[in-house]
């Protein structure tokens, strides 16, 4: 049996993973024998995943913590070095959405979704960097984009700016880290059945543009992101950096 695919013995942190694609990511690298680290800002939310984790007997554990203050993420980290908990995967999965038109958008909301959905990416990621680095055995960044990574959608434009910053972001982590055998890459799902999306999903007009819009004819399950997420977390990935590999249906390959 090939271990190509297999994360046994590696550790991995998936920021904002108490429901949604972050929550089906911890599961799925968790079946594929990781350690996971479950992340929210919520305590509360935090210790029921890891206990539904724990419950199907997988190795998890829990960090409450905003990735949106640095100050939190490095109290954090300050914390799985206190544990001896070393991180070997990390995938940068919190994100906020907030839709509305630019003309009307608040400097302070779009700082939000900004700060939230990319800054906080460079922030754990360069605690997380700085760690593999200078344990000399390499790892593996995970950053989650968007099909905005790749084109605009009208009232989502902090999101997708940021979402493209994500997708240039892991390109910037490769360029300076690959030499520390660190690969940093892309996913880009597309509309899938989450919680964020729910006001899409029940609107009649959207979700039949959805369906129209991608040759799969459906929205995407959070769980369909685990074996691309499994691959770029994995040594069967060992030489891809900086990439993308959109989860979407078929969406931005057809015209
Ligand atoms: C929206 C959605 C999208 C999806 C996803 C698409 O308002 O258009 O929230 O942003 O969540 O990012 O790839």
């Amino acid at each position: 049996m090939s271990t190509l695919f297999d994360l046994t013995g590696r550790t991995a942190l998936i920021t904002g993973s108490v429901r949604g694609i972050g929550y089906a990511l911890a599961e799925g690298l968790a079946a594929a024998g990781a350690a996971v680290i479950v992340n929210s800002r919520q305590q509360a939310a935090v210790d029921e995943a890891v206990g539904k984790l724990q419950a199907k007997g997988y190795a998890a554990r829990g960090l409450a913590f905003d990735v949106s203050n640095e100050a939190a993420v490095q109290a954090a980290f300050a914390r799985l070095d206190q544990d001896g908990v070393e991180v070997d995967i990390l995938i940068n999965n919190a994100g906020i959405q907030f839709r509305k038109p630019m003309v009307d958008l608040a400097l302070s909301d779009w700082q939000r979704v900004l700060d939230t959905n990319l800054t906080s990416a460079f922030v754990v990621g360069k605690e997380a960097a700085k760690r593999m680095i200078a344990r000399g055995r390499g790892g593996k960044i995970i950053n989650i984009g968007s099909l905005t990574s790749e084109a605009g959608r009208a009232t989502v434009a902090p999101y997708t700016v940021a979402k493209g910053g994500i997708k240039m972001l892991s390109r910037a982590m490769a360029a300076e880290w690959a030499q520390f055998n660190i690969q940093a890459n892309s996913i880009g799902p597309g509309y899938i059945l989450t919680e964020m999306n729910t006001a899409l999903i029940e609107n009649p007009d959207f979700n039949a543009w959805v369906k129209a819009s991608n040759p799969a004819g459906r929205w995407g399950q959070p769980e369909e992101m685990v074996g691309t997420a499994i691959y770029l977390a994995s040594a069967a990935s060992s030489y891809v950096n900086g990439q993308i590999i959109y989860v979407d249906g078929g969406w931005l390959s057809v015209l």
